[in-house]
């Protein structure tokens, strides 16, 4: 398929003097804080690391339709229902923007997606985890949209352009899915029965420590980040901002009426923010590695979906050809 990539003049074709200048001008821009746009030279290292990121983060989009998804035939009510799809088609739209923004940089949609169906690019690992009951719908968005947006808002500064630009959409829709997932918990904990209270706290029992685990490996263990920074495209750490997200989520577990399940969990007077117990990283590699409760289970619904969708494509191309065909005569 088609790619939107533009670049500059074939590598072969630059001396070693021109490529020194011009890493020498990227640099001064990353350093004033400018926006790098698709047209405009980079090192190949970047735009590497800018792919890997987008194209990663645009298949947990669509991957993360699918835990959702379950659910959108057995919503209590017709509004919950109404939302539920609107957020899940809102999900499949993040995955365009960013399949889109990923494009700009030289590399095919289809080159992504065979990545993603052959088991290559990796996905977030929170999508990995089932959806066992109707509460586990709202915790998705109170906790899994709340880390998405923490760590989406600094991705809107991002230093590349076209992805900082999808982000600011994206996070809009976000918070959207956020307060939505809130208000479905905060109706069935104040308006619920015992019950519906008990099934709010076991959602919450099971997401929390997935949900803290989606910002990534510590600081120390993370071999993208020092780079990654550097460059702009990452503004906050990730256990800044696992931090930060932990400090958010403690007040308003309390005006849910939940307990976050950590005994270790306490507000520290001197780092003006809470300690935490520790996450379990074995876990967090199991499941990166494909081995997590769904991971067959969704990459195998992606495949088929791929599959299924196989006519759709072919009836595009057929109509664009005829299209230009009527445009031709
Ligand atoms: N799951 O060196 P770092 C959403 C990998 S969207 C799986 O720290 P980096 C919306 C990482 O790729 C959620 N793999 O990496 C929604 C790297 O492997 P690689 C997705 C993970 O890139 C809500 C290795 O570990 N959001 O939720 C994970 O600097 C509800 C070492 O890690 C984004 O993608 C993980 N959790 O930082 C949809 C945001 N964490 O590639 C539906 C954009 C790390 O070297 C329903 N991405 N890894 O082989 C980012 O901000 C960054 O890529 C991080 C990772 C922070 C995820």
């Amino acid at each position: 398929m088609y790619t939107q990539a533009m670049d500059t003049a074939p590598k072969e074709e630059r001396s070693a003097l021109e490529d020194a200048a011009l890493q020498q001008r990227f640099d001064a821009r990353i350093d004033a804080g400018e926006f790098i746009e698709a047209k405009d030279w980079m090192p190949e290292h970047y735009r590497k690391t800018l792919v890997r990121q987008i194209s990663q983060h645009a298949h947990s989009e669509i991957v993360g339709m699918l835990p959702e998804g379950n659910w959108i035939t057995r919503a209590p009510t017709l509004k919950r229902k109404a939302i539920l799809l609107a957020k899940v088609q809102d999900e499949g739209g993040h995955g365009l923007y960013l399949y889109a923004a990923a494009e700009t940089l030289g590399t095919s949609r289809d080159q992504m997606i065979d990545a993603l169906h052959s088991g290559k690019a990796k996905y977030s690992s929170i999508f990995n985890y089932p959806t066992l009951t109707w509460a586990d719908v709202g915790v998705i968005g109170w906790l899994v949209d709340g880390a998405a947006i923490m760590n989406q808002v600094p991705l809107c500064r991002c230093s590349y352009a076209p992805y900082a630009r999808a982000m600011v959409r994206v996070c809009r829709e976000e918070s959207f899915h956020q307060r939505q997932g809130y208000d479905a918990l905060l109706t069935m904990m104040t308006q619920g029965t015992a019950a519906q209270r008990a099934m709010v706290q076991d959602a919450v029992d099971r997401w929390w420590w997935p949900s803290l685990m989606m910002f990534g490996p510590p600081d120390a263990e993370s071999p993208n980040s020092a780079q990654s920074m550097r460059w702009g495209i990452k503004r906050i750490s990730n256990d800044e901002l696992r931090q930060k997200f932990v400090d958010a989520c403690v007040d308003q577990a309390k005006v849910l009426g939940v307990t976050l399940p950590d005994p270790a969990l306490k507000w520290n007077e001197a780092r003006g923010s809470h300690d935490f117990g520790a996450i379990d990283w074995d876990e967090f590699w199991r499941v990166v590695g494909g081995d997590g409760p769904c991971n067959c289970e969704r990459l195998a619904a992606r495949v088929a979906a791929w599959e299924d969708g196989a006519w759709v494509r072919e009836a595009a191309l057929v109509h664009e050809r005829k299209r230009s065909l009527k445009e031709a005569a």
